[in-house]
């Protein structure tokens, strides 16, 4: 009984947190993507749908699934945010993408976790999560 009761308890736990970590499916509905191209040593960030660019800095809103596709435009390098516990690596020619989820507005650092070279220690982030009706007037804001 008891191996049957412990499974069961982890998989209620496990299954919506695994699922939370999933890039969207198509169909799933308006998800925001960001593009996150790393290079010796700075993130660049671009929204394509409003066509924002900014430099080793991510404003998102809270309590919203976010997919990052992560390049590089170089060496392998890795997006690290560790308050939203995830890490992806990122290579040149190609695109992973990982969801990030923020629950609370706030500002959470990230870290290149890859060694890319001497200025890799440097290599930082900063995620900016807002609320909903901060991240709109943000978003207005840039575009102007
Ligand atoms: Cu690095």
């Amino acid at each position: 009984m008891l191996p049957i009761v412990s499974m069961a308890v982890i998989l209620a736990f496990g299954i919506p947190a695994g699922n939370s970590m999933l890039p969207s499916t198509p169909g799933e509905g308006d998800v925001l993507r960001v593009n996150v191209t790393a290079y010796q040593w700075h993130w660049d960030v671009h929204y394509p749908d409003s066509d924002i660019r900014l430099v080793d800095e991510i404003h998102i809103p809270a309590h919203t699934a976010i997919d990052v596709h992560l390049s590089s435009a170089d060496v392998i390098h890795s997006f690290w945010v560790p308050r939203l516990g995830r890490k992806l690596d990122m290579f040149p020619g190609r695109t992973n993408v990982l969801r990030l989820l923020a629950d609370a507005p706030g500002v959470y650092r990230g870290q290149c976790a890859e060694f890319c070279g001497t200025g890799h220690a440097h290599m930082k982030l900063t995620v900016i999560a807002h609320s909903n009706e901060d991240f709109r007037r943000w978003e207005e804001g840039r575009d102007e």
